[in-house]
């Protein structure tokens, strides 16, 4: 049996124990795969769009005659590196009306506390923070970022209630980024069932339906395997559900030369995201896997960056696989086929615009 889950963080934010609840066992996948993505990028994926074309995309996305999309971050920022990245290409991205950021799993209110500091420090104080139920006492090195950061508070209403009402209020506008272990949305769906009919679009970097990068066989993904009863509930909810897979994640990871783009913008934004970076890095070849920045572009331009988007029917078993079954599942919109490098040119032009 492959039991083989992929931790998406530090791995010491889970004891012994907990890792073992959680169905951690062996090497962390990504660990596993430095050395051999490259190789399999190369030979699987040979999407190659150009810089030109990544521009064009970005371009007809923000010259578009609509108003702003809203949309709610969920996030567990403060465990992998991508969180805080994904964070910061919703706040520099142009066609986002971002009406919330809400916390999930482990240590919530310390997760929180680097959320609002990246709002206070990029001067968007005016987006609010709401915190999830805490199922954890971890710890984190990104944590220290803001463990004295006083200067903009999470609001007092709780995460799910915050989903619910935001819904209600903007019935039919509202996309749902969940990039975290789906404690607050079952929340969410236990206050208000009918919360699917209320949302534009719900888009999760969740699940492996086939298998990730450099693997044969599917492995149960953190978010779902980190409280499997909860995403059951939210997979069999009947949401207008689209996912980015393992199987499509584990194919993005950052250069060198793309982090120093980044780096050498040096603004509010950049300089924190590479502060937290540093915190983030084990050794000096560490790479950052875009999980969650790819559940953020397809959000923003939906279909630009996955060479295959089917709809599958998945339901998640209780050992936190996705699994696909036509009468078990519920129809989701699966992003498969990632487009590495123009979503790369994208994703770094809208951070350092
Ligand atoms: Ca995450």
């Amino acid at each position: 049996m492959n039991a083989l889950s992929q931790r998406r963080g530090r791995r010491f934010s889970l004891s012994p124990a907990e890792g073992e609840r959680a169905g951690v066992r062996g090497p962390l996948l990504a660990n596993a795969l430095r050395g051999s993505g490259k190789g399999v990028m190369a030979s699987v994926f040979r999407f190659t769009i150009s810089a030109a074309l990544a521009s064009f995309l970005m371009g007809a996305a923000l010259a578009k005659d609509e108003p702003p999309s809203k949309i709610i971050l969920d996030t567990d920022i403060g465990g992998d590196i991508d969180d805080a990245w994904a964070l910061g290409f919703v706040l520099n991205y142009a066609g986002f009306d971002p009406v919330g950021v809400t916390i999930c799993d482990g240590n919530t209110p310390a997760r929180a506390n680097i959320a609002c500091k990246l709002l206070h420090v990029t001067g968007h104080t005016n987006i609010p923070v709401a915190v999830g139920r805490k199922t954890r006492d971890d710890f984190s090195p990104q944590f220290s970022w803001a463990e004295d950061f006083t200067a903009l508070k999470p609001i007092a209403q709780p995460a799910a209630d915050f989903i619910v009402e935001k819904a209600r209020k903007y019935p039919g506008e509202i996309t749902l980024i969940a990039i975290g272990p789906l404690q607050n949305v079952a929340d969410a769906l236990r206050k208000e069932p009918g919360l699917g009919k209320s949302l534009k679009r719900a888009v999760f970097m969740s699940g492996c339906v086939y298998h990730p990068a450099g693997q044969t066989n599917p492995v149960p993904e953190w978010n779902v395997v980190a409280a499997t009863k909860d995403a059951q509930l939210v997979y069999g909810a009947g949401l207008p559900l689209t996912i980015v897979p393992l199987d499509s994640t584990t194919l993005v990871q950052l250069k060198t030369d793309e982090r120093e783009r980044v780096r050498k913008r040096d603004s509010p934004l950049t300089s924190s995201l590479e502060c937290l970076y540093r915190l983030w890095l084990e050794s000096p070849d560490s790479r950052m896997t875009l999980h969650d920045q790819l559940a953020v572009a397809e959000t923003a331009t939906p279909g630009a960056f996955f060479g295959q988007r089917p709809v599958l029917h998945i339901y998640v078993d209780d050992r936190g696989f996705t699994r696909i079954d036509e009468q078990k599942g519920k129809p989701v919109t699966v992003c498969l086929q990632p487009r590495r490098d123009a979503f790369m040119d994208y994703y770094v032009g809208v951070l350092t615009h």
